[in-house]
């Protein structure tokens, strides 16, 4: 619907905005690009995105590609490409971005990947965004159509989560992952060194209005919601008044939680009682000596892993582990083992990962400066394959490293290991058996597509 009510040279005026012409008819194209140019069955609405639309003028038309739920068109028609970059998709956004910038459309980057290397990101890109959008979204708005586009935006200041809009209506139609993704807040008070949390939010820590939230899980009328906190449990208290305020909308939900919540059998229950029903917990080793080095002693500080997992299973919340692989205390030995224990306690989800340094993790520069990193550059190298080791470990060759987390994922996710698990994991009710049949089928089928795979196509990167 159009509100302007008068043509003022190159302005137009709305609502008592002052509006400039090129402003008014421009387009502009969001593209999230996935890890290999491909779809991904584990889709959710890339809620950056949500943001961004939530930030911008009715007047301007968007759209969305998101490339692992459809094909990115190979011309656009649009003024404005805006794509979001993460470390493992930088290589196919750059790929993408070549291509609209070949066809003369401006492009613009934000997310983990530009925020931690903008040199190299504006190499592709005629802009990125450092950080948070939030701030500066609307000057990009005001600069683009003007001519006026700066190779580097930053917000002064973070911005509060008091007034953040989602507005998701950009992914109607599209075929994502029917679990609502949720943003509480942000930021973690840990400070892990492989982790690229504590590297994008520094020790700030944000949370939004509990209202917000919770009008928006009623809007969706989902049933399942995931909520993205990298650790909700920054602020204990906080986190209890989210729980109380979910318990009459009657939801089912999944989150990220550090072992040490467990301590406090009242705060599992109250998880548990507002519709938890699975959380991933970073366990990462069962080895102290490593967890010390990643700077995660305080894993073990509050309890052994086998009553943390015992607490949150009796409350019906089943349990999502996360391991690392490859620190410096690991030996060939430490595959089966953490295995073992995964099953034992019939985890009902679990990642084996090759410890990966990723640029602005602190993780990342001891490496290169012990001169272990195997690849310049692994995520735009095109010998890199998903899944192998991009250093040198220090108790077995990267070979063993990478063949060591490749073994251990298939036995997991055997169906035999699948159903073992299941029997013996005590599930309370059909949400929950629901959740754990389609969460392995899938992450069987993931692992699948992505284990050994090149990152972006085949196009060349030069970098
Ligand atoms: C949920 C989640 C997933 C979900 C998928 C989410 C989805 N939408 O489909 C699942 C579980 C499938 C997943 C998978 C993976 N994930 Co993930 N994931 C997350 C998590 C927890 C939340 C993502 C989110 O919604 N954030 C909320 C939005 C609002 O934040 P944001 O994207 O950062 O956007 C803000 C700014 O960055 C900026 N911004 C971002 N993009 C853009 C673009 C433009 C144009 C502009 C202007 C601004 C801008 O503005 C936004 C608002 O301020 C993040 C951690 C986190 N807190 O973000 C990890 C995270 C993004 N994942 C990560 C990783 C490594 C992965 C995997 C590669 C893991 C693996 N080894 O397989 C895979 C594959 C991901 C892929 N690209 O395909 C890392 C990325 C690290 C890095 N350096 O790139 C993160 C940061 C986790 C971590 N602790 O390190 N993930
Ligand atoms: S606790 Fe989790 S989110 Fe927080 S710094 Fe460590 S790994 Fe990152």
């Amino acid at each position: 619907m159009a509100h302007e009510s008068r043509y003022d040279g190159n302005h137009y005026r709305k609502q008592g905005t002052l509006l400039h012409e090129k402003e008014r008819f421009m387009h502009l194209t969001f593209i999230r690009p996935s890890i290999y140019g491909t779809r991904a069955h584990d889709a959710m609405e890339p809620l950056a995105f949500a943001i961004l639309a939530g930030l911008t003028r009715s007047t301007i038309t968007l759209s969305l590609y998101d490339e692992r739920v459809e094909e990115v068109p190979a011309h656009l028609d649009t003024d404005v490409v805006a794509l979001t970059v993460e470390t493992y998709t930088a290589r196919r956004a750059y790929q993408l971005a070549t291509r609209f910038r070949q066809q003369g459309i401006k492009v613009i980057m934000g997310g983990y990947h530009p925020t931690f290397l903008p040199d190299e990101a504006l190499q592709f890109a005629d802009a990125v965004v450092l950080g948070d959008a939030e701030g500066v979204w609307g000057q990009i708005l005001h600069d683009l159509p003007r001519g006026k586009l700066q190779s580097r935006y930053q917000s002064a200041a973070l911005p509060s989560l008091q007034t953040v809009r989602y507005d998701r209506r950009l992914f109607q139609g599209k075929r994502y992952q029917p679990i609502l993704p949720i943003q509480y807040g942000r930021g973690c008070k840990f400070a892990c060194d492989f982790c690229s949390i504590h590297a994008f939010y520094g020790t700030s820590l944000r949370q939004r209005p509990v209202e917000a939230v919770v009008a928006e899980i009623r809007a969706s009328g989902r049933m399942y919601v995931l909520i993205i906190d990298d650790n909700i449990f920054v602020d204990v208290p906080k986190a209890k008044e989210l729980f109380e305020a979910l318990i009459p909308l009657k939801v089912k939900w999944g989150c990220q939680v550090s072992v040490d919540v467990a301590r406090d059998e009242e705060l599992v229950r109250l998880m548990g009682r507002s519709g938890c029903i699975a959380a991933l917990v970073g366990f990462e080793s069962l080895d102290g000596d490593n967890l010390r080095q990643m700077k995660k002693g305080w894993n073990l500080k509050y309890g052994d892993y086998t009553t943390a997992i015992r607490r949150f299973q009796a409350h019906g919340i089943m349990v999502y582990g996360s391991f690392i692989f490859g620190y410096d205390h690991d030996t060939p030995d430490t595959f089966q083992a953490t295995l073992d224990f995964a099953l034992q306690h019939h985890l009902f989800l679990a990642n084996f990962s090759a410890l990966t340094p990723t640029p602005g993790a602190e993780l990342y520069d001891r490496m290169a400066a012990e001169g272990r990193l195997l690849f310049d550059k692994w995520w735009l190298h095109p010998d890199y394959r998903y899944g192998m080791a991009t250093f040198t470990p220090a108790r077995m060759s990267p070979q063993t490293l990478t063949e060591g987390c490749l073994q251990t994922r298939h036995v997991f996710y055997t169906l035999s290991a699948v159903a073992r698990r299941m029997r013996h994991a005590a599930i309370p009710s059909l949400a929950h058996v629901g959740l754990f049949l389609g969460a392995n089928l899938l992450t069987r089928r993931e692992l699948k597509g992505k284990l050994g795979q090149r990152l972006g196509t085949a196009e060349w990167v030069c970098y």
